[in-house]
Order: C-alpha cells, then sequence, then structure tokens
C-alpha cells in the first residue's frame, strides 16, 4: 500500500508538472483527490491493514495529500497569473494606430451661403432678427401697407391658417416687430423661411428662405442704402463687382429698386449664367415708406429707413451651379456630400 501511496504521489507530481491550463488543473485533483480519486481508493482499502500498520499508512497517505493539495494550490497560482498576463497582453491598445475615420457631417449649402451673409452684415453692425412662421395678417400684409385687395394676398400665394393667420409670406413682419419694440436706430437682417402657394418644380417650392434688412435712424438716405449693398456685393462677390439699381415697385417701400449685380463669372461682358446680360438680379430694395414707419409708432418726418431682401435659394444656386431648387429639401447624401 505504502508503494501504491508513493507511486500516486510520483504520478500526481509528473501530470502536475505539465499542466497548462486552470481546466486541466483541476481534472488532477479530481483525478487523485477527488471522492473516487485514486487516493481516496487506497485509502478505502486501509480496512484489511492491521492495526500497527494502518496509522502508519493513514499518516502517509495525509501527507501525501497536504503535498499534493499545496503543489495544486501553487500551480493554480502559476497558473492564474499566467492567464492575467496573456489577457493583459492581448488587450494591449496600441495608441499611435492611426484612429477609426468617423462621418463627419457637412453644412446644408443654404446654411453655407446664409453664414456668410450673416457674417458680412453683422460686420456692418447688423443684429439678427427672428420671429414666428405663423404670423398673424397684421404682420405679415396690414402693417407693411399690402392692403387687402392686392395680389399679393392672392389666396393663390399665401397659406392662410384662418382668416388672421397666415404662415408668413416674407420675413418682414420680424421687422415690423422690432420696430413695435425697439427706437431707432435698428439695424437688423431676418433671415428665415417663409413660405408660399407655389406648386413645386426645378425654380418654386411653398417654402423657401428670405434674408431681409432693416436701418432705421435719422438721415437715413438712399445713398445710404446704395453703399450697404455695394459693400455687401463686393464681400459676397469679390471687390470687382458692382451693383446697379433698377426702378420698381413694393407697396412696403418707395421709392423701390431691384438691385443687380455684375454677372461674377464673366464680369459683365456677358455668358451663360447672366444669360448675355452681364448683370444678375440678386435683390430688391428701398426706402421704408412713410405708413410703414407709421404703424410702427415711428415719426417718418424725424425717422428714415432703408430695407432690402433676397431670396436665398436663387443665390446660392448661382454659387454652386444648382439647377434645381428641389435638391436643397430632399436630403440626398449624395448631393449634401459635395460641399
Ligand atoms: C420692413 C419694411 C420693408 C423688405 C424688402 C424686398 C424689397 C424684396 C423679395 C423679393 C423676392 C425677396 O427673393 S424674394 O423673395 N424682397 O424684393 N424686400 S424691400 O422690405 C421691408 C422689410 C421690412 C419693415
Amino acid at each position: 500500500m505504502k508503494e501504491q501511496l508513493n507511486a500516486i504521489k510520483l504520478n500526481a507530481e509528473q501530470e502536475l508538472n505539465h499542466i497548462s491550463s486552470i481546466q486541466a488543473l483541476e481534472n488532477v485533483r479530481v483525478k487523485y483527490l477527488g471522492k473516487k480519486g485514486e487516493l481516496t481508493s487506497v485509502l478505502r482499502g486501509m480496512g484489511s491493514l492491521s492495526p500497527e500498520e494502518r496509522p502508519v499508512i493513514g499518516q502517509l497517505a495525509n501527507q501525501i495529500r497536504s503535498y499534493l493539495e499545496e503543489k495544486i494550490e501553487n500551480a493554480k497560482e502559476v497558473l492564474l497569473k499566467k492567464e492575467k498576463q496573456e489577457k493583459l497582453q492581448r488587450e494591449v491598445i496600441d495608441v499611435t494606430m492611426p484612429g477609426k475615420r468617423r462621418y463627419l457631417g457637412k453644412k446644408h449649402p443654404l446654411s453655407i451661403v446664409l453664414d456668410e451673409i450673416k457674417e458680412i452684415f453683422i460686420g456692418m453692425g447688423f443684429e439678427i432678427a427672428e420671429g414666428p412662421e405663423v404670423e398673424l395678417d397684421y404682420y405679415n400684409f396690414e402693417a407693411l401697407n399690402i392692403p387687402k385687395n392686392h395680389p399679393a394676398r392672392d389666396a393663390q400665394d399665401t397659406f392662410y391658417v384662418n382668416e388672421n393667420i397666415v404662415l408668413r409670406t416674407q420675413t418682414s413682419p420680424v421687422q415690423i416687430r422690432v420696430m413695435e419694440k425697439q427706437k431707432p436706430p435698428i439695424r437688423v437682417i431676418s433671415p428665415g423661411r417663409v413660405y408660399r402657394s407655389d406648386a413645386v418644380d426645378a425654380t418654386h417650392s411653398p417654402v423657401f428662405h428670405q434674408v431681409e434688412g432693416l436701418v432705421v435712424d435719422k438721415n437715413v438716405t438712399m445713398g445710404d442704402l446704395k453703399g450697404t449693398l455695394e459693400a455687401f456685393a463686393k464681400r459676397l462677390y469679390g471687390e470687382e463687382a458692382k451693383v446697379r439699381f433698377r426702378p420698381h415697385h413694393f407697396p412696403f417701400t418707395e421709392p423701390s429698386a431691384e438691385v443687380d449685380v455684375s454677372c461674377f463669372v464673366c464680369g459683365g461682358s456677358g455668358c451663360r449664367v447672366c444669360k448675355g446680360e452681364g448683370w444678375i438680379e440678386i435683390l430688391g430694395a428701398g426706402m421704408v415708406h412713410p405708413k410703414v414707419l407709421k404703424n410702427c409708432s415711428i415719426d417718418p418726418e424725424e425717422y428714415s429707413g432703408f430695407a432690402f431682401g433676397m431670396g436665398l435659394e436663387r443665390i446660392v444656386m448661382r454659387r454652386f451651379n444648382i439647377d434645381d431648387l428641389r435638391l436643397f429639401f430632399e436630403n440626398d447624401m449624395r448631393f449634401l456630400g459635395q460641399f
């Protein structure tokens, strides 16, 4: 029996020397020390021993058990350390590796140009004014000297919410609200979405964007208007840009003008972009009508003002050579990714 026990010790030692995983170690433990293990089954046979032999064998068996238990415990510690080391090795991060490329969003072309326009006017001392898109008929029309029977009010052009409320057809109501609240001097631009009941095609959309401007102070003249718009055109289109005013009519300005800029492609000699004209229309403008000032309790004898308005889509379409306005609103990534 002594030999049997020593053989078990030797075999177990041998196997433990070649163990490489926690699971294999557990298998060895069960094989030798488990309930049905080899050491246990030898001890079961102790009944047949003489009373003198029993304590000697018992002691030896216990020694071997403790010895093997300690050896297994040590081996386990070594294996755990090794596994941890390997795990750390596997999870090492090389911080010098190039990162994963993430898709970066881009500015919408309308925002690119609108931000430029805002910067230009902010640089000239203007503030940005905003207001509601669902607007009272009064602010959208009445206060702007657009009487009840004016064609601009035609149900074909205007989305009526009810008799008194419309989707704003221009951003001018924002400036009426500014004038009601604020005493001159006033220098604001009001960019924003406007609505017209138009069928969608390459050049029309029921929703589009305007940028309007308003200056009210003592002694504001048509010369100030021309100087301001000329400075704006030069900043937007380059120093060579010229502007010209053609007489026009708007209910809210008097006198009124349409404003052209010299063609930024051919410089004025005539090309496809300006359709041979040499000039491109970019703005409407004029001196604020005295009735409009009065409607906002500003005395037209003491104060005068100029105003202008432009359609953002048309300006952006010419800048980037975009031939269909619908592209702005379809959110096609192939289009948006180009800017
Ligand atoms: C106030 C008084 C007057 C704003 C102006 C225009 C001329 C103009 C449109 C043309 C078609 C823009 O592209 S469009 O949609 N606008 O021509 N807008 S003067 O006049 C104002 C604004 C506010 C209180």
